[in-house]
C-alpha cells in the first residue's frame, strides 16, 4: 500500500537569521530506499545555529534543520530491509552505505553515496519530502529532525534497542558520539598520554569522557568560561585552564610547560580558528596530534608556521568522531546501558517543540550543555 502524506508540526527556518517558525508541514511518504521516522526527541547543536545564522556555505532556505534526533520508524519505502516499522532509531547525518569507496576504504567514516544531494538539501533522488505554505522545504544534513516526522535515506538511520529512551539516544546522533569518537576512534588516545581539550561544551566534555576511557594521563580542559571547570572535572578532566587569565604567555606556552614539552593529543571543540592554531602548537614536538572538531564560519582559515608540521606535529580532523553510525552506534548504546558511557549528565535543559527558539537562546548561554527538545 502506498503511504499517506502526514501533516505535522515542524520548526521551519524560512530565512537566514530569522527565528524558527513552528507550523504545520506536510511530510510525504518515503520512496524506495527511504524511511519515515516519527521523531520523539531532538537535541539542538551549534551546527544548527551555525547554518541558521547564514554562515554555512552549504546553508539554503527554507529548510527543516536538526540533526541530533531519535524516534520510531513509521513507514518504509520499497526495498528497505535494514529497519522496519516500529524500530527505535537514531538519525545519522554521516550515513553508512557499506559499498562506496569511502565505506570500503576502512580509513574513514565518511560515506560518499548521498553526500552531494545531502549537501543540496534534497533526498537522493533530487526531490524534497517536505511542503509548507505551498512550497517545497529543503532537508538538512540528511536528517531534518526538527519535525515530528522526517524522511531519511535508509543508510542514514540505525536501529537501537528501545531500552535507551529517545531523549538520551538522540544525543548519540551528534554531540556525544562526535567527541567520544574523536578521542577513542580518531586520535586513539593511548594510556598515560597527555590530552588538552579546548572548549568544554557537549563535544569537549565527550572528548574528555573518551580520554578517560582510554586511560589518558593529564586531561587538561581549556575554556574561557570558569563555570566549565566543574563540568570538565565531572567528565574526568584532571586540570582546568582559563586562557584569558594567563599573564605574559600564550595558552600553547602554558600547556607545553604543564606537560614537559607539549601534549600528545589536543582537540579543538570551539570552532575558533585561533584556538585551532593554539591547539596544534600546544602539541609535543615529534608526535603530538591535534584534532579539529569545531566548525568554523565561511571564509575562516587556519594557519601556523609549516615548521610546526615539519617538526612532527600532526593536524587532522573528523566528522561524527570518525564513528560509523550503523556499525558502531549500537555499541555505544550498550556502553550507556552498562553504565560505561555518560549521556544523562549532558542534559541541562528541556523544551517542547513550540519553544525551540528558546533552546537556541539557551545554547548561546554558558550554562547549557545540551537542550533536548520534546517533539
Ligand atoms: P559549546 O558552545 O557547547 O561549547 C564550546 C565551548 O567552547 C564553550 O564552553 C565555550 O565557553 C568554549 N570556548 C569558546 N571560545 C573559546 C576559546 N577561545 N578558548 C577556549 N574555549 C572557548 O559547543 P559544542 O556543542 O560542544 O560544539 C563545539 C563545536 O563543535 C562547534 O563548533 C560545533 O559546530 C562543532 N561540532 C562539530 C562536529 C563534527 O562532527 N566535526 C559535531 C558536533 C559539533
Ligand atoms: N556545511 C559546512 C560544514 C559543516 C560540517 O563540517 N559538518 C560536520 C558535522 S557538524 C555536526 O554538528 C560534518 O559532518 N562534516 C562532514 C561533511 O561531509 O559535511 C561547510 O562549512 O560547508
Ligand atoms: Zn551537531
Amino acid at each position: 500500500t502506498v503511504g499517506q502524506t502526514i501533516t505535522c508540526k515542524a520548526a521551519v527556518a524560512w530565512g537566514a537569521g530569522e527565528p524558527l517558525s513552528v507550523e504545520d508541514i506536510e511530510v510525504l511518504p518515503p520512496r524506495a530506499g527511504e524511511v519515515r521516522i516519527q521523531i520523539h526527541h531532538t537535541g539542538v547543536c551549534h551546527t544548527d545555529a551555525y547554518t541558521l545564522s547564514g554562515k554555512d556555505p552549504e546553508g539554503a532556505f527554507p529548510v527543516v534543520l536538526g540533526h541530533e534526533g531519535a524516534g520510531v520508524v513509521e513507514s518504509v519505502g520499497e526495498g528497505v530491509t535494514s529497519v522496519k516499522v516500529g524500530d527505535y532509531v537514531v538519525a545519522l547525518y554521516t550515513p553508512e552505505c557499506r559499498e562506496c569507496k569511502f565505506c570500503k576504504s576502512g580509513k574513514t567514516n565518511l560515506c560518499g553515496k548521498i553526500r552531494a544531494t545531502q549537501g543540496k538539501g534534497v533526498m537522493p533522488d533530487g526531490t524534497s519530502r517536505f511542503r509548507a505554505r505551498g512550497k517545497d522545504l529543503l532537508h538538512f544534513m540528511g536528517t531534518s529532525t526538527f519535525s515530528q516526522y522526517t524522511v531519511v535515506a535508509d543508510i542514514s538511520v540505525v536501529a537501537v534497542t528501545p531500552k535507551i529512551s529517545t531523549d538520551r539516544s538522540c544525543l548519540l546522533g551528534c554531540g556525544i558520539t562526535t567527541g567520544y569518537g574523536a578521542a577513542v576512534v580518531t586520535a586513539k588516545v593511548e594510556e598515560g598520554s597527555n590530552v588538552a581539550v579546548f572548549g568544554a561544551g557537549c563535544v569537549g566534555l565527550s572528548v574528555m569522557q573518551g580520554a578517560v576511557k582510554n586511560k589518558a594521563g593529564m586531561i587538561i580542559a581549556v575554556d574561557v568560561n570558569d563555570g566549565k571547570e566543574a563540568w570538565a572535572r565531572k567528565f574526568g578532566a584532571t586540570h582546568f585552564v582559563n586562557p584569558t587569565k594567563l599573564s605574559g604567555k600564550t595558552i600553547q606556552e602554558h600547556l607545553i610547560e604543564m606537560t614537559d614539552g607539549g601534549c600528545d593529543y589536543t582537540f579543538d571543540c570551539t570552532g575558533n580558528v585561533g584556538v585551532m592554531r593554539a591547539a596544534l602548537e600546544a602539541c609535543h614536538k615529534g608526535w603530538g596530534e591535534s584534532i579539529v572538531i569545531g566548525v568554523a564560519a565561511a571564509g575562516q582559515e587556519i594557519s601556523t608556521r609549516p615548521f610546526q608540521l615539519v617538526t612532527g606535529r600532526v593536524w587532522k580532523g573528523c566528522a561524527f568522531g570518525g564513528i560509523k553510525g550503523r556499525t558502531q552506534l549500537p555499541g555505544l548504546v550498550d556502553d550507556y546501558l552498562n553504565g560505561e558511557l555518560k549521556v544523562d549528565e549532558f542534559i541541562t535543559h528541556r523544551e517542547p517543540l513550540s519553544n525551540i527558539n528558546t533552546a537556541f537562546e539557551q545554547m548561546k548561554q554558558g550554562d547549557c550543555v545540551r537542550c533536548v527538545v520534546d517533539m
